[in-house]
């Protein structure tokens, strides 16, 4: 779908919106409720806080397909009970997932390389608050605990979350996207199940390759920015700066500066007449220098182009083209370094007793002067 499309497209969302699917809705008791009458089979909406007035609210559109697990076709919230549906993903995905063992190879790519299908979710995925969609995704709605505290005032946050799961292979990996209340979306990847048959013990990086097409109250006037901190003495400054001089390009974390991409609005203004914006916050424990190109960056910025979509040759993409006041894709890779132990599992005879525990790693999302004071503030 192309973006002259837009008006059309949500429309089609609205109107699947509209679609009820109330068969898979058994709930147990004291689940926090899902917005009722607003599921299909591929539109979620939820407001927050589920049980009680109306706040913020999400409304989400999804897809599945085999090769590309479960992703993101839109996103839009609403940030206020009077306040109109916003739109803040045009699409966000594993554009694939990248697999290099530590002797150099094998090196998968487990999206674009393979056939991988959606594993069929099972009501224990689901949990007694969970609902599945078209056989494969989860989808819930859960607290997630304490947002805020005031000596004894305090705020219990809500999300929403769909999740599926790929069979990649032996291997299983969990794609998982969170829409909090308060406007923060978190993208995951988790990693699980068999180590690779007759390499059990080699080490490996299985890594996230994320596009994420965030299109901040419409596709237009949205700049990509670099946040970076510096303290070179005693003083500490924080610095927000056209990414890259305002072009496509890459650029690597630097975890003493607290690297960060930014995408604003430019037009749009909060109440205090500041522009909204998203932070892209990484969630990682290391940096993956493999010797592909596309590597040697945390975060890429381009232009939007329909074609282009495929991770591992993004830097055939950056042609110069401006990435201020225009439609920006963020680029992004989230590392898992798996070095196996014997949690993993182990041999019984030939053959390999056990799984590995799921690691995890993605991004964070998260608003800044969307909301113009604390959401969900008393
Ligand atoms: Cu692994």
């Amino acid at each position: 779908m192309i973006k002259r499309r837009t008006i059309v497209s949500y429309l089609i969302s609205l109107v699947a919106g509209l679609v009820i699917s109330s068969a898979a809705f058994a709930h147990g008791p004291g689940c926090p409720a899902f917005a009722p009458g607003q599921t299909s089979s591929n539109v979620v909406e939820q407001q927050f806080p589920p049980n009680g007035p109306m706040e913020t609210a999400w409304r989400v559109r999804f897809a599945n397909a085999t090769a590309k697990g479960l992703y993101i076709t839109g996103a839009w919230f609403k940030k206020g009970p009077s306040e109109p549906w916003m739109r803040v993903l045009w699409d966000a995905r594993l554009a694939d997932i990248f697999v290099p063992y530590h002797p150099g190879s094998p090196r998968y790519y487990d999206l674009t390389n393979f056939s991988f299908p959606l594993v069929n979710a099972t009501a224990l995925d689901a949990g007694a608050c969970g609902n599945i969609i078209d056989g494969k995704v989860i989808h819930q709605v859960s607290s997630r605990g304490v947002s805020w505290k005031d000596d004894t005032a305090v705020g219990i946050g809500h999300e929403l979350s769909l999740w599926a799961t790929l069979d990649s292979a032996n291997y299983n990996y969990i794609m998982r996207y969170v829409f909090q209340d308060d406007g923060t979306i978190k993208l995951r990847i988790g990693a699980t199940s068999r180590n690779l048959p007759y390499s059990e013990y080699t080490a490996h990086m299985h890594n996230g390759l994320w596009r994420i097409d965030m299109d901040l109250n419409g596709f237009r006037n949205d700049s990509a920015l670099l946040y970076s901190h510096s303290e070179p003495g005693i003083a500490a400054t924080d610095s927000l700066t056209p990414f890259n001089g305002g072009v496509e390009g890459g650029v690597e974390i630097d975890h003493e500066k607290f690297t960060e991409v930014h995408v604003r609005d430019e037009v749009t203004k909060n109440a205090h007449g500041r522009n909204i914006s998203y932070e892209f916050k990484p969630v990682r424990f290391g940096a993956p220098r493999h010797s592909e190109a596309f590597a040697q960056e945390d975060f890429w910025v381009t232009r939007y182009r329909y074609s282009e979509k495929t991770y591992d040759v993004i830097d055939s993409y950056v042609n110069g083209e401006s990435v201020t006041n225009n439609d920006v894709v963020v680029w992004h890779i989230s590392p898992l370094h798996h070095d196996p132990r014997d949690e993993d599992g182990y041999f019984i005879g030939n053959s390999w007793h056990g799984v590995a525990l799921v690691m995890w790693s993605g991004l964070d999302l998260r608003p800044r002067n969307l909301f113009d004071a604390t959401p969900h503030f008393p």
